[in-house]
């Protein structure tokens, strides 16, 4: 029912904007349409690599109007220039092809040849990734980027692109610092927490952090978020306010809480069955260009996050900010997450990020 009105306002609303002045229509937009950096102008010349034309098909699981398929639109726009048109980008928004699990799996096999998902549902995959979800890990994003810029993020990358599983790993991008939104009230400690029916990135590490703060998680794609809240399966989730806002969350959740509990990366990935049919040239042109569109749509997260978090208000979202006590007494019940994944992520990786973060062992 809910979908036939969403469908119905949609067929009167385009049908409106044909009579009405573009203002009118721009206003009626203005509750959730965030100010993006503008996208950069493409660098450099030509790359030539022979006649051969080459399609990508680059799936993601975010909406049109998030700092991810922004960043998307910079990549398509350097690599279509750069290679003369000789590489043609298809971005699919909203999981179209797929949630982050079935588009890696879709790279593996080699029916779609990018993807960008978050970190945390790869960690089976690729256990040391546990790492970047660890809790209260990241304070700032100047801590992030020396991290993923650095030789620990680099160094990564080139070791997920040896484990030969299907999968070359190309650069970084970011969905960012997680709040909490739920349905029952405003949450400002653990003890709030208990018996909450919340929904986890299905990843072992975030599991196991919900459970450890007294919460009753269940792992779920984020394809079957929305009507799972909807439907009132899940009483609450956790992610990014610019990720809260495109999903429409707040249509389905009554109040947030400004955790920042866990910084999450994403990471741009090719099939490395298309990668080896590819020209070198073509290869470096999609490493630069993948390095280009991380650095870009940082930016452009970084800006509307706040932007985000003042829309979602508007749109009646109640959100709680803790002070820095509060958190700390959220940090510190997390604490023992740590313990339970410093084996799988690896002595040198563990200890290389926590001297990164500032973080004494
Ligand atoms: C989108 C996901 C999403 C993530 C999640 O494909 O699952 O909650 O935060 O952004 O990667």
């Amino acid at each position: 029912m809910k979908n036939l009105i969403r469908q119905t306002s949609v067929v009167v609303c385009l049908a409106c904007s044909l009579l009405l002045p573009v203002s009118a229509f721009a206003k009626s937009d203005s509750s959730t349409a965030l100010n993006f950096p503008p996208i950069p102008a493409v660098k450099g010349g030509p790359v030539n690599a022979g006649s051969q034309d080459f399609t990508i098909k680059f799936g993601i699981g975010l909406a049109k109007a998030s700092a991810q398929y922004r960043g998307l639109e910079y990549f398509k726009k350097i690599v279509e220039k750069r290679s003369n048109g000789h590489i043609t980008v298809h971005i699919f928004p909203s999981a179209q092809l797929g949630d982050d699990l079935e588009m890696t799996s879709a790279l593996q096999s080699g029916t779609a040849e990018m993807t960008q998902p978050s970190t945390s549902p790869l960690i089976k995959m690729m256990p040391e990734l546990a790492v970047f979800d660890l809790p209260f890990l990241f304070d700032n994003t100047k801590q992030v980027d020396k991290v993923l810029d650095g030789p620990i993020g680099t160094g990564l990358l080139k070791r997920i692109s040896k484990q030969n599983n299907g999968l070359i790993a190309l650069g970084w991008a970011e969905n960012g610092f997680r709040e909490l939104t739920d349905n029952k009230g405003a949450i400002t400690s653990p003890a709030g927490l208990h018996g909450l029916k919340i929904r986890t990135m299905q990843s072992p590490v975030q599991l196991d952090i919900w459970k450890t703060l007294g919460a009753n998680p269940t792992p779920m794609s984020f394809a079957e978020l929305f009507t799972a809240l909807d439907q009132g399966t899940v009483d609450g989730q956790e992610n990014p306010w610019v990720t809260i806002l495109t999903s429409k969350f707040y249509e389905v959740q009554s109040h947030a809480t400004a955790t920042r509990h866990v910084y999450t990366p994403f990471i741009t990935l090719v099939s490395q069955r298309f990668w080896q049919q590819l020209p070198k040239p073509y290869q470096q042109l999609l490493r630069t260009a993948s390095t280009q569109m991380g650095v870009y749509e940082r930016k452009v997260s970084r800006d509307i996050d706040s932007q985000a978090k003042k829309k979602l208000e508007q749109n009646g979202l109640k959100i709680t900010n803790i002070s820095a006590a509060q958190r700390a007494a959220f940090r510190k019940k997390a604490r023992p997450v740590y313990n339970n994944f410093k084996s799988q992520i690896g002595e040198p990786l563990f200890d290389n990020v926590m001297k990164a973060t500032g973080h004494a062992q």
